[in-house]
Order: C-alpha cells, then structure tokens, then sequence
C-alpha cells in the first residue's frame, strides 16, 4: 500500500487526520500504534519518526508528519480556493489545537500513571482556565455558522470535532455557550467523524479520567 497513516484509534491528532482521509475518500493502510499490540507498526512508526509524534503519514516511503501538514496534503479540498476564508479555515486549525487541544493534553497528561503519579494541580488548574478563556471566544465565532469557518466542512472541522469532544471530557462547556454545544453536537453526526469515534469504542478504558457515559 502506497499510503500509509500511523496512530492510535483514540488519539486526538489521529482523529483529525483520519477524517480528512474518509472525508477524501482515500484508500490507505491504518498502521495502529496502540500500546504493545502491533510491535512492528510501533518500530516502523519511529524508524520514519523518533519524536514520536502521531499521526504519521507514509507516501511511497516519504513520510509527513504534522496532522494540519498531513490534511493540506490528503485533502486539499478541506482548504478553500480564497484566500481570506483559507486564512480563516487555517487560524481556526491553530485555534483548536494550541487553545483547546494544548490544555486538554495537559490535563489529561497530569492523570497518566506513566507520566507522574502526582499530577500538578497548578497545571491542571492553568489548562481549565485556558479553556475556560477560549469557549466563549469560540461561541462567539461559531454564532450563524453550520460549520467551524462557515458553509462547507473544511480542515478547521477536522481539528474541531476531536478537539471539543475531549474538552468536553475533561472540562465541560457550559450550557450558556449555545452555539459551540450546537456545533460540538453537530460535527460529532458528521459520518467522517462518528466513525472515528466509533473505531475508538473499544480504547476508552485508556481514558485517564474516566470516559464519560455518552458520545
Ligand atoms: N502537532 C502535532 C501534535 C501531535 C500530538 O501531540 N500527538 C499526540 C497524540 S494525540 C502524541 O503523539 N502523543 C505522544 C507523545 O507526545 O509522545 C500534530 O498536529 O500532529
């Protein structure tokens, strides 16, 4: 298979790059990198990538690394031709990983038993207030829209739905903020993204804070 995507099932980033696949249409090979299970996907993912760093696209042996990186490249459609609502469509992107999925990592990484036993309140605390500063920004900016930048699915969807369902997880978006619980609700229906969600079923257990009964 020329193309190849490593990640695991219930990783944020994987997500976002797995629904510009189906969104395209794409045919790949999924090389899932979850715990112990796959020892070969596991060496070949860090041969091509040491960081570690998932997902990881493989093109004819070239890899591309970079979730936004990889959906330019799988799916360049999810870009708008214009360029003011491509601007949109990438600061949006921006905006869902560093505002939301940043504090989101954090504090879920405080919880991982593999990572410290002793998670930093402080930290915890920084990240909830983060998050707590981009909802309304956001509620704001999704008012009169059906989807993240406007009218049509676009990259900054991608990064939303896998952004606001974990930041929903670990530090719910008040009910007041009735524009981005729409949109979070309606971004989860979309097929590219329940199915992902779906895929991810079975690894919830890995949750550190508990996965909550809904989604
Ligand atoms: N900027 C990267 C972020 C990727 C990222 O943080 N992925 C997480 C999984 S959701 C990861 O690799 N975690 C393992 C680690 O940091 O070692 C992207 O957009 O692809």
């Amino acid at each position: 298979m020329s193309l190849e995507l490593f990640g695991h099932p219930f990783s944020s980033y994987t997500w976002k790059a797995l629904i510009a696949l189906y969104e395209a249409g794409k045919s790949f090979e999924f090389r899932n990198i979850a715990g112990n299970e796959y020892p070969e996907n596991e060496a070949a993912f860090l041969a091509h990538w040491p960081v570690g760093k998932f997902p990881l696209l493989v093109e004819h042996g070239v890899p591309i690394m970079e979730s936004s990186v990889i959906i330019e490249h799988v799916a360049p459609d999810l870009i708008p031709a214009d360029r003011d609502a491509a601007r949109e469509v990438r600061m949006l992107d921006r905006v869902f990983d560093n505002s939301v999925m940043t504090p989101v990592q954090a504090i879920v990484a405080e919880h991982l038993p593999f990572i410290t036993n002793v998670p930093d309140e402080g930290r915890i605390a920084r990240a909830r207030a983060a998050l707590d500063k981009v909802y309304p920004w956001l509620d704001d900016r999704l008012t009169g829209r059906r989807w993240a930048a406007g009218d049509s699915f676009t990259m900054a969807d991608c990064s939303g739905a896998p952004a606001l369902f974990y930041a929903d997880w670990v530090q719910p978006i008040p009910k007041e903020r009735g524009a981005l619980c729409e949109y979070r609700a309606q971004v989860l229906a979309r097929p590219s993204v329940a199915r992902v969600v779906d895929e991810a079923r079975p690894y919830r257990h890995l949750f550190p804070l508990g996965a909550p009964e809904r989604d």
